[in-house]
Parts: C-alpha cells; sequence; structure tokens
C-alpha cells in the first residue's frame, strides 16, 4: 500500500483523523493544493467560505468556545493572516482551542520579501500559545497532531502552522498521524482533602466559575457541589453561562460594571474559590477586587496561570471537569453557617438584574427581559464589544451551557461572525447575534456568509448612533470635547434586505416582541434595527449626568 500523497491530501487527512468536521476560510492560491484536497474531503469536512478573513476566524473561534474542538481556519499569506490575527488574539485571551493555517510563499522565495511574505512565525510569536512554519511535507502528519494537542491541552489557545506553498505540492510519503487524545489534569487525593479542610473552616465562602474545559457533566457537577454547600456562586467576566442563572445559588456575574453589593461580598468573603476562570484585569477590575487576607483557591488546567498574579493558598493545577467531579463528591456539613447569607446573596441579584428606566423610546433592559422570558433555555447570544453588551450581561439571564459567546478580549465585530458558527453548529436552535451599530459594521459582512449556508440568526442591532463606550469614557474625561465618537450609519433594514436577509426596524420597546417573533419565524437570517437614545449609554448613569459629574 502506497502512502504517497500530495502535502496538500496529507494536512487534510490529518485534519480527518482529528475530527475536524469544519473549516472557515478566504481562499487564496497561495493554498491551492489543501482546496483541493478539501474538495475530496467535502463529505466529512464543511468548508465555509467567508467574506473577511477576520470573520472566518472569529467562526473558527466560536467553534471551539462551543464544542471544545479546534476551529480551524484557513487564509492566505500576508494580507489575509494579518485580517484573520483578531480571531487569533480572541482564542488566545479566551483559551479556546484554534488552528489558524496560512498558504506561505514557496520556500524558495523566502527572505526576499517575495509576493505577500511574512514571517508568521514572528509576527503570531506574542499572539499564538504556537506559531510554526512546515517545512517538509514529510513532517506535516507530526505538525497537525502537535498543533491540535497544544491547541487543547493545558490552557487551550490558538496555534498557527504557516504553510509554504512547495510543502503543500510536494509529496508526503510518511504514514499518517493518530487521532489526538486530549491529556487533562485532575486534582490529587491531597489536593481534595485540603480543599474539603479549607471549606470546613471556612464562614463565608465564594465560588467563582469560568474559563475553558466545560461540558453539560461539569456544569451538573458545579451545581451540585453548589447545593450542597449552598455556596454563593459568581461567574468571570462573560462567563454568565456556566451556572443557571436563574438558580437559587446564583449571585452574578463579576464582569465590567459588576454589582456593587457582588463586588463587596468578594471583598468580604474569606474563602474564594476559583474554578476554571484567569484572574484577569477584567474579573478583578484592574487587580483591585481580590485583596490580601482572604484564603483562595485556584483551580486551572494551565500551570501558568496559577499564581501568576494572585497567590493561591491552595493552587490546583486541574481541568475544571475533573475537580468538579471530586467537589460533587464532598461531603457537606449538617449546619451551613453561611445559608442565609447565600440567600441574601441571591436576593441581591434578582434586584441587580430586574429592568431599569431608560431615556428613550427604547429599554435596552427590558428587551432582555422579554428575552428571558421567550427564548428556549438553549438559545445562543453571541456578542461582540460596545456598551450594549453590559445590558446583555446584566439583565438576560443564561440557563444553559454553552449558550453564551462573547470575547473576553473584547473585541467589536465577533457577535455577527460567531452566531454563524453556533447556528451552523445546531440549527435547531435559536442564535441571537447581539451588536452595536459600530460593533455591527466591523464584520456586518459575514451576514452573507449567513445568507449563503442558509443560517438563521437574528441579530439585533443596537443603534445609538456613537462608539457609546468610548464616547461614555470622553464625556467622563474630557466633559463637551466630543471627538471620534459620532457615526453616521447606513440603513440596516435595507442594508439587511441587500444581503437577502429580513430587516426589521424597532423604535419602541413594545415594537420588539412582533419583529422578535416574525425573524424567528421565518427561519431565515434577520436584522432587527434597535434605535436608542444615545442618553441611554448604560444601565446606571446617562451621558448628560456623565458630562454634568465633571464639570
Ligand atoms: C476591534 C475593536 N476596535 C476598537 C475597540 C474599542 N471600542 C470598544 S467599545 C467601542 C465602541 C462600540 O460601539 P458600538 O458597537 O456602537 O456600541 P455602543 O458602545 O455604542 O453600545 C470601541 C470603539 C474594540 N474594543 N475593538
Ligand atoms: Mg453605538
Amino acid at each position: 500500500m502506497t502512502t504517497s500523497r500530495t502535502g496538500g491530501e496529507a494536512l487534510v487527512e490529518a485534519l480527518e483523523i482529528h475530527g475536524a468536521d469544519h473549516a472557515f476560510c478566504v481562499p487564496g492560491e497561495s493554498y491551492l493544493a489543501v482546496l483541493d484536497a478539501l474538495y475530496g474531503a467535502r463529505a466529512s469536512i464543511r468548508l465555509i467560505t467567508c467574506r473577511q478573513e477576520g470573520g472566518a476566524a472569529n467562526m473558527a473561534e466560536a467553534y471551539g468556545k462551543l464544542t471544545g474542538k479546534p476551529g480551524i481556519c484557513f487564509v492566505t499569506r500576508g494580507p489575509g493572516a494579518t485580517n484573520a490575527s483578531i480571531g487569533v488574539h480572541t482564542a488566545f485571551q479566551d483559551s479556546t482551542p484554534m488552528i489558524l493555517f496560512i498558504g506561505q510563499a514557496d520556500q524558495s522565495m523566502l527572505d526576499r520579501e517575495a509576493f505577500q511574505e511574512v514571517d508568521f512565525r514572528a509576527m503570531f510569536a506574542p499572539l499564538a500559545k504556537w506559531s510554526a512554519e512546515i517545512r517538509d511535507p514529510n513532517r506535516i502528519p507530526e505538525y497537525v497532531a502537535r498543533a491540535f494537542h497544544t491547541a487543547v491541552s493545558g490552557r487551550p489557545g490558538p496555534v498557527v502552522l504557516s504553510l509554504p506553498e512547495d510543502v503543500l505540492f510536494g509529496e508526503c510519503s510518511v504514514p499518517a498521524t493518530k487521532p489526538y487524545v486530549k491529556s487533562e489534569p485532575s486534582p490529587s487525593r491531597a489536593d481534595m482533602e485540603k480543599f474539603a479542610g479549607l471549606l470546613a473552616r471556612a464562614k463565608s465562602p465564594l465560588l467563582m466559575l469560568g474559563g475553558p474545559g466545560w461540558n453539560a457533566q461539569a456544569i451538573e457537577d458545579a451545581r451540585t457541589f453548589a447545593q450542597n454547600f449552598d455556596l454563593p456562586v459568581c461567574t468571570s467576566f462573560r462567563a454568565k453561562d456556566r451556572f443557571d442563572n436563574t438558580h437559587k445559588n446564583y449571585c452574578g456575574d463579576m464582569g465590567i460594571g459588576a454589582d456593587p453589593k457582588l463586588v463587596k461580598r468578594l471583598k468580604e468573603s474569606d474563602l474564594l474559590i476559583v474554578v476554571g476562570a484567569r484572574l484577569g484585569e477584567m474579573t478583578t477590575d484592574g487587580y483591585t477586587r481580590i485583596e490580601a487576607g482572604r484564603t483562595l483557591v485556584h483551580v486551572h488546567p494551565g500551570a501558568d496561570e496559577l499564581n501568576r498574579v494572585y497567590q493561591a493558598d491552595l493552587p490546583i493545577l486541574s481541568g475544571v471537569a475533573p475537580f468538579l467531579r471530586e467537589a460533587a463528591g464532598l461531603n457537606a456539613p449538617r449546619n451551613i453557617a453561611w445559608r442565609e447569607s447565600t440567600e441574601a446573596a441571591r436576593a441581591n441579584f434578582e434586584a441587580w438584574a430586574k429592568p431599569v428606566d431608560a431615556p428613550g423610546a427604547v429599554n435596552p433592559s427590558d428587551i432582555f427581559a422579554w428575552l428571558n422570558k421567550h427564548l428556549p433555555a438553549d438559545a445562543i447570544l453571541a456578542n461582540g464589544a460596545g456598551n450594549y453588551a453590559g445590558w446583555l450581561h446584566r439583565f438576560y439571564l443564561y440557563r444553559g451551557y454553552p449558550t453564551l459567546i462573547g470575547p473576553t478580549s473584547g473585541a467589536m465585530g465577533y457577535g455577527v461572525p460567531a452566531s454563524v458558527a453556533a447556528k451552523l453548529l445546531h440549527p435547531e436552535r435559536t442564535v441571537v447575534s447581539c451588536a452595536g451599530d459600530g460593533c455591527f459594521l466591523m464584520n456586518g459582512q459575514e451576514l452573507a456568509t449567513a445568507v449563503q449556508y442558509e443560517a438563521a440568526i437574528i441579530v439585533l442591532v443596537f443603534d445609538n448612533g456613537i462608539y457609546g463606550t468610548i464616547r461614555m469614557h470622553q464625556e467622563r474625561e474630557y466633559p463637551g470635547h466630543v471627538i471620534g465618537t459620532d457615526l453616521k450609519n447606513p440603513d440596516f433594514v435595507a442594508l439587511a434586505r441587500s444581503y437577502g436577509a429580513l430587516g426589521f426596524h424597532v423604535k419602541r420597546t413594545d415594537d420588539f416582541a412582533q419583529a422578535f417573533h416574525e425573524a424567528q419565524t421565518s427561519k431565515k437570517p434577520a436584522l432587527i434595527h434597535i434605535t436608542l437614545d444615545p442618553e441611554a449609554i448604560s444601565p446606571t448613569t446617562t451621558l448628560s449626568k456623565l458630562r454634568a459629574a465633571k464639570k
């Protein structure tokens, strides 16, 4: 039996063996040999052609978030790779498994600044978990196997592989790779004994959930553990779907603009148990929320994340799932000292998540309250960055996992492509993309991809005519000095229709239900343009209040 095949064929063969079922791309002549091999493999790998590499990379990233398997993205040399870099950055910050393959110039041309030549190893060194260039077609199975393993192991993240043209057209004669097997650290018995001891001595513990490596069993185990010990449970920045927000133990989101009462609880807790989350700038509000004096247990699958900023009293190198399996089996004391405190935490959260008054004819908090009532528990909500996301994350109640796909990197333009990937993976589920007017136009072109592949996403465009987040900071720091933050927008409804999607315009809160219902029953991609009063800048303040505050 001969093993001879082109480099392109060997690469796609390896993808099939490792279980890739989708790949997201913008084509380039630099990797025609891969495209041809994908033609041969079209029954097992669905190739999604996008309109901009930023869209393709974000889709691959969202695929990684939703499946725990590396999202696969193919792009061409310099211009393609630079466009795709945003998705790599997000995958890094979000610990998402992903592999970006880049068509590279022929090796005989390299180091002459050949057409679109970039040293991708150097370019992606600080952006990716690992970046490499394959120089010999016979080493393709080895590199691809390592790429899959690296992307999923420890703290997951993005891998970038550069593929010189001669390597793809060349001959590969080595045997095929074996499928990768994910290895995941578990807590030791000594870890769990120490942990049980700390819990037994605690008076006001708090459990914080987040990060990568979750699955249905881990979600279930987190609930069992929290219930058994009646722990108040919060989630880290953009991880609100790791615990049912309607559960009596859920007490809020430790993201941007977190509930001050929750922050106070964090500061006053004597035992903070962080499972899976990084203790990053957003979750700690600039490294201010966690102070010395409390006992910290930090569970994380990446050794480099433990003790990175905060010295843990008990650092546990473990995936979230194996840790929670053990934690769910711990025996709780009969009398739990903090039971009333947990009830109070829940009452705070319920008050915090109640709709608030807002200036203008559309109140975003009422929109999310409506979605709480009408979306199925498994609906997926995607978002990018902007103040509109503050309304979403304060008022929408996530009830299943995975249902939240939003970047901790704070990348605008993520929501539309991410929701396309989600709908392709879960055609039976409702998938809603939330965007600001600024955010939407950063990757709104992927509405064409949604139409092309019949991915019936529902895009909510919250249009306040400004880059709201920046205007908010501008008014606070330099009141009245408005520059660079006004937007003159297209007619979003006409734009959606020109793509072949449905378009609706919502000018009053009460119009939303009808528009959403029509979008949902149409089974077509749809955009709902929601006009907001720019004054409604956040649930806690208005632009004029901010301006007045400094004067
Ligand atoms: C790719 C990218 N570019 C710039 C920023 C900086 N930034 C953060 S939020 C924001 C404004 C978002 O505007 P919009 O989408 O209209 O939402 P709004 O804040 O108005 O609700 C900007 C420019 C960013 N986070 N990401
Ligand atoms: Mg805006």
